[in-house]
């Protein structure tokens, strides 16, 4: 129809004021990702495409302007289903199509046609939006928004909000229809949150506890977690149990995940800028990353040595606690499975630690889109990777199933309310930490008993630059290489060569390098093996 033409011709207007970038742009592990400056053809086309995705399910979709533990200048788009899921993998095709087209107008007819029950031309459909702290968002965010309203949706900007937000946002308003998004406030995320972790204090608050610190020191990147971690700390109040202290809490752009934050933490395996005194010895503290999606524990030893607790061991711990409960409620695996969903970054001693305690345990790909297929084949699934993401996700109406008639008993109501303080759409720093606290201040755990729950063997991920890591090619579960055969041969071969010796090399998602895992008995092992296989593809293939 001329209706149909006159709204492609006022999109490919609008479209030809963003600056073209000549390259292939992929949707990779977490979104589409690189330098702020280069994204915003991407966002005002995938603002387009995440309306077109509204219209043709049930009217929403979200997006969020994040490159999270990426340097400062980087970006990225990160698009979020109306249940709260990630962007289905068969759309990511589908965003690649549009966001790389050479011919706009021949793409947004060949939607048209593939999904002409549904009139993508037609004025309908929300798009939820939410951006990080990063100088380029604001930016990209107006350029997503215009897309949206060029094909006729409408747009609701919850302006700064995190990443998980932003999908619990999004969820609420999959739920609760059109009619009532505006009824929908950034707010009702953090009173959520509050409130389940209130509830299960509720029913621990006669426990006594000597070895449970309630005093949390909390590394906020410099990103947006600060400010939605302060407004959960303001409604607990200051009679409460858990009491934050705030630093690297400072929104200036330019301190984003600098020396800081969940990434730096796990990675540098440093302490964060703030931490480095000797005072914080004991104490325990976390970091969350630029858009609060990862959460890693750690503390200061006697010997003033980092030691951390990574996301397999946070998952460990919830999977132990929930299955304890079960057990204790003598519920089977029969009447309610569990799993615990990692990647090929897992510690060993961790696998073999889940094994002795017989937690079902499977291997994905790293992204969450990866883990999510799994964990909804059991009925409580948790999903996590050691740098920080993770969550624990429930069939709450299975699980009211199998309590009906245990309700009198404190383990189906601590079971139940657990359960409730994780974000079931995605991995959430503030909603880990908060489960965390509950599960600490229910066992009477220090952090120090928490690290102790199993020793892990020294690991550390490196990176490498190489000419195209598109010419690495890994195995589904990531845990080897199938080209090039030679590097995978050699790095069997230098495996054998150090007790307990893991390793792996795969291209990043989200950057443009290779990421080397490495994991042996000692230090110096873990240590020797990386330099072997970081030296071996220095030397031979660089410019592969
Ligand atoms: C994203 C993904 C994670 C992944 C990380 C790094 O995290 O959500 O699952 O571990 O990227 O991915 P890669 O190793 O492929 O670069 P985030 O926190 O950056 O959104």
């Amino acid at each position: 129809t001329s209706d149909k033409d006159t709204m492609i011709k006022r999109i490919l207007a609008a479209d030809s004021n963003y600056p073209v970038i000549d390259r292939t742009f992929s949707y990779g592990t977490a979104g589409f990702r690189t330098l702020g400056a280069h994204l915003e053809k991407v966002s005002f086309r995938a603002g387009i495409l995440s309306a077109i995705r509204a219209k043709v399910s049930n009217g929403l979709t979200g997006v969020m302007v994040t490159a999270s533990h990426n340097p400062k200048q980087d970006n990225g788009l990160k698009i979020v289903e109306a249940d709260g899921s990630m962007l289905h993998p068969d759309w990511e095709k589908k965003a690649e199509i549009l966001i790389n087209s050479k011919n706009l107008a021949q793409t947004l007819y060949d939607f048209d046609q593939e999904f002409t029950a549904h009139n993508i031309f037609e004025h309908r459909g929300y798009v939820f939006v939410g951006q990080d702290t990063r100088e380029s968002s604001q930016r990209l965010s107006d350029a997503l928004r215009n897309g949206a309203f060029f094909i006729g949706s409408k747009t609701i900007n919850y302006g700064l909000v995190t990443t998980p937000q932003l999908h619990f946002l999004t969820e609420k308003g999959g739920k609760i229809g059109q009619a009532r998004y505006d009824e929908i406030k950034a707010n009702d995320y953090t009173e959520f949150f509050t409130a389940q972790f209130q509830n299960f204090l509720a029913l621990i608050k006669d426990q006594s506890t000597t070895k449970y610190q309630n005093e949390l020191y909390l590394d906020c990147a410099n990103g947006i977690g600060s400010v939605q971690m302060k407004k959960v700390s303001e409604l607990l109040g200051t009679d409460s149990d858990l009491k934050v202290h705030f630093f690297n809490d400072d929104l200036i752009p330019d301190k984003l995940n600098e020396e800081c934050g969940a990434e730096f933490v796990h990675k540098d395996q440093k302490f964060p800028t703030h931490f480095e005194d000797s005072s914080f010895r004991g104490k325990k503290c976390a970091s969350f990353d630029g858009d609060a999606d990862r959460l890693i524990l750690f503390y200061r030893d006697e010997n003033d040595k980092l030691v951390l607790i990574d996301g397999d061991k946070q998952f460990v711990l919830i999977s132990m606690y929930v299955k304890d409960l079960l057990s204790k409620l003598g519920i089977t695996e029969d009447q309610m499975s569990l799993v615990l969903v990692q990647t090929a970054y897992v510690n060993s001693r961790a696998t073999r630690y889940l094994k002795e305690k017989g937690v079902r345990n499977e291997l994905c790909p790293t992204g969450v889109k990866n883990a999510h297929p799994i964990v909804l084949k059991y009925d409580i699934g948790a999903n996590d990777e050691p740098n920080g993401h993770g969550t624990i996700v429930a069939k709450m109406d299975k699980l009211d199933q199998v309590l009906a008639g245990h309700m009198d008993k404190i383990e189906a109501q601590k079971l139940r309310a657990v359960l409730l303080i994780s974000n079931m759409c995605v991995g959430d720093a503030i909603a880990n930490i908060l489960l965390l606290e509950a599960i600490m201040r229910d066992l009477d755990m220090s952090i120090q008993d928490f690290a102790l729950i199993y020793e892990e063997n020294p690991s550390r991920n490196y990176k490498a630059v190489v000419k195209d890591r598109t010419k690495f090619k890994v195995i589904w579960d990531e845990t080897k290489l199938t080209q090039p055969i030679e590097l995978q041969e050699k790095i069997d071969q230098l495996i054998t060569t150090v007790e307990e010796g893991k390793a792996f090399v795969r291209p990043s998602g989200t950057e443009d390098i290779l990421r080397i895992y490495s994991e042996a008995r000692t230090h110096e092992q873990m240590e020797l093996l990386a330099q072997q296989i970081l030296e071996e593809i220095k030397t031979k293939y660089k410019d592969y």
